[in-house]
């Protein structure tokens, strides 16, 4: 068990509409201004999907590298890019997400069921998405909607090898309708299938946000919260911003006697290189 918690934050997802919820950063401003917020209250990692002029999902170059750009411009946390983008993305756009050079982004080892549509992530884009972040020495986070992702890494690992960054980090994803219950009995043998030496966060969408935080912190997991994945902080209570999740994963870490990690200690955990 490591000595303290990284917090990863979601910020914004592809799922959620502004109007919907005031409080999502769907602006590079109010991404920035996020992502700046969740590190002074103990994030480490921001995860990003972005959005175009109509706040709607893009996964546009131009704008992927301009993004990367201001985050590492105003914060020190580690960019890590989604290529998951949104239901229905191309596969060739979600490969090109790499091009805009993050420090990790975040690779899906299966196609789930996703509320009512289908997250794709079949075996020869999994694949072939891996061996790019290998050339390019972007460090991968290895999501896991189910226990059969957990097998597809696990093959991921033994035909193309280690990652970049030499370590393997997963974050287990609970609580999507179509994949795994956020229950801390599904987080257990989730967590005990992954492979020798691996570390993990876990997110819990919705109902299961507390569930599998205290799951999660129970078994010397880290963390991962943010927008995209809660949007009522308690119930009746809509999220106010990011921050607000941060700080109580944050509390909760401490509580645990397990502090946020600083970005700087995990650029060293994730085995993230230096950028010019
Ligand atoms: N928006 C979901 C379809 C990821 O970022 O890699 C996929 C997702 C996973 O959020
Ligand atoms: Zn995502």
């Amino acid at each position: 068990m490591t000595a303290t918690t990284l917090i990863t934050v979601a910020p914004t997802g592809a799922e959620t509409a502004k109007d919907d919820a005031p409080a999502l950063p769907v602006t590079l401003d109010e991404l920035v201004k996020a992502a700046e917020d969740c590190e002074g209250a103990g994030a480490a990692v921001v995860h990003v999907h972005i959005r175009d002029a109509d706040g709607e999902p893009t996964l546009d170059l131009a704008r992927l590298r301009e993004t990367v750009r201001a985050l590492r411009e105003a914060t020190g946390l580690v960019v890590q890019l989604s290529t998951g983008g949104a239901v229905g993305d191309s596969y060739e756009d979600r490969l090109r997400v790499l091009e805009a050079e993050p420090d990790a982004c975040s690779l899906t080892c299966g196609t789930v069921n996703f509320g009512h549509d289908v997250f794709m992530n079949p075996w020869p884009f999994m694949a072939r998405l891996y061996r790019r972040t290998q050339e390019l020495r972007i460090v991968p986070e290895f999501e896991l909607f189910d226990l059969g992702h957990v097998a597809a890494l696990h093959r991921l690992l033994d035909e193309f090898g280690e990652p970049y960054g030499g370590h393997v980090h997963c974050d287990l994803v609970m609580g999507v309708p179509g994949g795994m219950p956020g229950d801390a009995r599904t987080l257990v043998a989730a967590v005990a299938a992954l492979p020798a030496g691996a570390t993990w966060s876990a997110t819990g969408v919705g109902r299961a946000t507390l569930p599998v935080m205290f799951a999660a912190l129970s078994a010397g997991g880290h963390l991962r919260v943010g927008m995209e994945d809660t949007l009522n902080y308690a119930r009746g209570r809509p999220v106010t911003s990011n921050t607000v999740l941060v700080e109580r994963a944050a509390a909760l870490s401490r509580f645990a006697q397990r502090p946020p990690m600083t970005a700087e200690d995990a650029r060293g955990f994730l085995g993230v290189r230096a950028h010019a």
